[in-house]
């Protein structure tokens, strides 16, 4: 293996508490250089600031420019062996051009046309689906087929086998959300093709999955002769009409006086493990809030990075100092300690739950283990 060196250009510093740049002083930095070292001094407002800097910045996608785009991918770039998935990846505009939403995050658009399969394959990176509109796609995972339909979250942790199989006469396109970019950095990835075809029992289309029927019942763990499998979920999808319920009854106890509620007319749930109560990946936190037509969220810095699509309604949202308006399957982005709150109007599109519904996916399971989360409520 070859080794780039990388040359290190020191100035020598003239600061209120540093010496005089003097021929010596100079001479000392050219020694820096020739071996490779850099001194703190230089370097310290950028490696330990006084609070999180994100290099990533806020930045909105458009749902119908994506959705555009990916079904004219549909048309002209198959899908099969090698390149794996028809997925376009939202890539932040200061992150060098790599298809990178946060530091940590990967969110893409995967399109698959009617009667298309995706070839199986695993890989150690988290994964999860998520069903803005549309049905018709079946994603195998482990051999256990899942359907996937509008508001559906279908997580899937590494190192499962997965494929995904288009059983209809439509084109569907969904969310991908994955910790590529976090794994990236950790250089612990590995990944391996699996079979070319799935059996005829893998391309059946039940209206529930496997999973769902042994661990999709609310509050009761099955007493089965295997163990629960440790850390990952072992429920492969979270159908709407219980995130719906579950929201819609949190609204209604507000409503009667019970509290149940994040904030007035905010109610939020998070995606959990039926079998610790924890998250629902290991470095993936997903959560969905609906915010109540006029009323709005207090802005919250949090470490960590998120990435919110909107699922219903329309309404403002303000990253840092930027606030756009956004409406049904907008994607943007929360750069870590940007402050985020989100207001419900009334918008262009129907809203099915008469408020701004937001599926939002975050970093904070990585940022919890190592002790790194820091929440910041209010304005300062
Ligand atoms: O569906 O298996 O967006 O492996 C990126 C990597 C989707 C997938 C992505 C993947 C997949
Ligand atoms: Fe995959």
């Amino acid at each position: 293996m070859s080794t780039t060196r990388t040359p290190v250009r020191l100035q020598a510093v003239s600061a209120p508490d540093q010496p005089d740049v003097t021929p010596a002083l100079h001479e000392l930095y050219r020694g820096f250089e020739q071996e490779l070292l850099v001194p703190l001094w230089t370097e310290i407002g950028d490696l330990m600031p006084a609070h999180p800097r994100s290099r990533a910045v806020p930045h909105l996608w458009h749902w119908d420019s994506l959705l555009k785009l990916a079904a004219r991918a549909g048309e002209l770039v198959p899908v099969g062996r090698g390149g794996e998935r028809r997925a376009i990846a939202l890539a932040n505009p200061s992150l060098g051009g790599r298809p990178f939403a946060t530091p940590t995050l990967w969110a893409a658009i995967q399109y698959l046309m009617p009667g298309e399969d995706a070839p199986e394959h695993r890989h150690t990176q988290h994964a999860f689906r998520f069903v803005v509109e549309g049905s018709g796609v079946w994603t195998v995972v482990d051999g256990d087929p899942v359907p996937m339909n509008r508001g559906d979250f279908l997580p899937q942790a590494g190192w499962n086998w997965h494929a995904h199989h288009n059983a209809t006469t439509e084109p569907m396109a969904w969310l991908d959300g994955l910790d590529i970019p976090f794994q990236y950095v950790t250089e612990a990835q590995f990944f391996e093709y699996g079979r070319d075809e799935l059996s005829a029992a893998e391309r059946t289309t039940p209206r529930r999955s496997r999973s769902e029927r042994l661990w999709g019942h609310p509050g009761l763990r099955p007493l089965t002769a295997t163990p629960a499998p440790a850390g990952d979920s072992p429920l492969l999808a979270y159908k709407w009409e219980f995130t719906d319920a579950a929201l819609a009854d949190q609204l209604a106890l507000e409503a009667e006086g019970h509290g149940g509620t994040v904030e007035p007319g905010h109610a939020a749930v998070r995606f959990t493990n039926p079998a610790t109560g924890g998250d629902v990946l290991s470095t993936i936190r997903a959560e969905m809030h609906r915010i109540t037509r006029g009323a709005e969220t207090a802005p919250v810095r949090e470490t960590g990075s998120s990435v919110y699509q909107v699922f219903n309604g329309s309404g403002t949202v303000t990253v840092g100092d930027t606030t756009w308006s956004v409406t049904r399957g907008d994607l943007f982005v929360v750069p870590s300690w940007e402050s985020f709150s989100a207001r419900s109007e009334a918008g262009a599109t129907d809203s099915d739950s008469g408020g701004l519904d937001l599926f939002r996916f975050c970093d904070a399971p990585v940022f919890e283990a190592l002790r790194l989360n820091r929440t910041r409520r209010g304005d300062a």
